[in-house]
């Protein structure tokens, strides 16, 4: 699975909240066991990653639709082991199923 996603970090592993909030569009890739993030799918062939970032590790990670997330449509929350959060808003609610899906497998 992988597709254009807007994300924004919400806490650090150290339950403080995250310094950099904002939303960023991105262009996501779910790997078995790890996320990779990229600015766009050109960066993704080139294999230049968002900001030089590590994939995120979703070993012990837990994904949730935020349901009942009031300033946003199509959100959900990735709660890292280390329990660090990052919520993603997919473009529609189709999306959000397949990113689930695949979170879910992976
Ligand atoms: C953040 C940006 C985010 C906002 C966040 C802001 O500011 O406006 O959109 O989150 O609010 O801090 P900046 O771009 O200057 O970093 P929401 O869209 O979820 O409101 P927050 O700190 O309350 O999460």
């Amino acid at each position: 699975q992988e597709g254009m996603v807007c994300r924004k970090h919400d806490m650090e592993g150290s339950g403080k909240k995250a310094s950099n909030r904002s939303w960023n569009n991105l262009y996501c890739v779910l790997k078995p066991g790890q996320l990779s993030a990229y600015k766009d799918s050109k960066s993704f062939g080139h294999g230049v990653t968002y900001h030089g970032e590590d994939p995120l590790s979703l070993s012990n990670a837990t994904w949730e639709i935020l349901t009942n997330y009031k300033k946003k449509k199509h959100v959900a929350k990735l709660r890292l082991a280390d329990g660090s959060e990052y919520l993603f808003q997919c473009k529609d609610e189709e999306e959000l199923q397949r990113w689930s899906q695949a979170m879910d497998k992976a």
